[in-house]
């Protein structure tokens, strides 16, 4: 007999087959975010997008593949965060000489202490791949900071929603591991501590490398953070870990599980196989909503309850791996 279809409903818990752990539920319109063979500049993949709430719409920055494989940074808006305006050019663009090759990956943070956003993005170029942020009022038009690591490849970077201890607070992606760092000024990084690897001997799913998803959302238990991890086949999964409050290198609990993997055929296929890579996952009233690019082509949209999220990862407590030092 064949399973029934799943019906969506974003008020219901969804679990894996064997029913022991939650899972992310696609939203029926899923993908939200297509190519547009129209402009040059978004031609082949959008993908990989960053979503904020504000002002009450939710925008949206994606990574654009245009016909020469560089990347932009487009701007969608929207009132339900399914349906999606783009803006006509790209808000961001390679113009410096260190984003030659692309401007990746961005994730936006609302600031609460600044009253501003940030973006967190990847510049790539010939001298390599580095973390940049830039600052923006209105969503639309972008102050470039700068690069923030030099010297080495690094990127998956996010900043926190407010300063912790006075401090800017951000992650970053030195392989295999994702790190935190403490910033004053936003431009000079320090304290750069381990948050979490890979664990090659759980299964596999995250054997390979981990990187931070989206904005850390603050709960009264800590830092709920959704991440990915790739294993030796390159599949990208997603799942959450909960962090420490006042000190985010600690984990507090990290389940074993993950939450979602590549199984619509826009997940599997694509420009890359195999690939749930998401940037955002805001809190949408009592639901995380995550975004993610699908097989790096589209952008795609899956749910699950707060309250459920939360269960996951507390249940994860005393599952914390040790991590894998470069
Ligand atoms: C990562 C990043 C992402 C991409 C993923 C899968 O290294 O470059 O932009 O989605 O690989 O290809």
């Amino acid at each position: 007999m064949t399973k029934p279809a799943h019906v969506f409903d974003p008020t219901a818990t969804l679990r894996n087959d064997d029913g022991s752990r939650l899972m992310l539920q696609r939203h029926p319109q899923s993908p939200v975010l297509y190519p547009n063979p129209l402009h040059r500049w978004e031609a082949m993949n959008v993908f990989n997008a960053a979503v904020v709430q504000h002002a009450g719409l939710f925008h949206m920055h994606f990574r654009a593949q245009g016909v020469d494989f560089i990347s932009s940074i487009g701007y969608a808006v929207s009132s339900d965060g399914v349906n999606w305006n783009k803006l006509e050019h790209p808000v961001l663009y390679p113009q410096e000489d260190y984003e030659t090759r692309g401007v990746e990956d961005p994730r936006v943070t609302w600031h609460e202490d600044d009253q501003c956003f940030y973006m967190a993005y990847t510049a790539y170029s010939p001298q390599g791949i580095m973390p940049c942020l830039a600052k923006s009022h209105n969503l639309i038009q972008w102050e470039r900071l700068g690069p923030v690591i030099r010297g080495e490849d690094n990127k998956d970077h996010v900043v926190f929603p407010r300063k912790i201890g006075g401090r800017y607070v951000m992650f970053h992606r030195r392989p295999p591991n994702i790190w935190v760092a403490f910033s004053d000024d936003l431009l000079t990084w320090t304290d750069d501590r381990v948050v979490m690897g890979p664990r090659p001997d759980l299964g596999g799913w995250d054997e390979k490398r981990v990187g931070a998803g989206g904005v850390p959302i603050e709960t009264p238990h800590g830092w709920l953070i959704l991440y990915h991890a790739y294993d030796n086949q390159h599949v990208y999964r997603l799942s959450a870990a909960l962090l420490d409050l006042d000190d985010p290198s600690k984990v507090l609990s990290r389940p074993q599980g993950f939450l979602m993997e590549p199984a619509e055929t826009w997940e599997i296929r694509g420009d890359v196989p195999n690939v749930c890579f998401s940037c955002a996952n805001p809190l949408v009233e009592s639901q995380v909503w995550v975004y993610y690019g699908g097989a790096d082509r589209v952008v795609g949209l899956a749910t699950c309850k707060y309250d459920d999220l939360l269960t996951f990862v507390l249940a994860g407590r005393g599952e914390a791996e040790t991590v894998v030092l470069p």
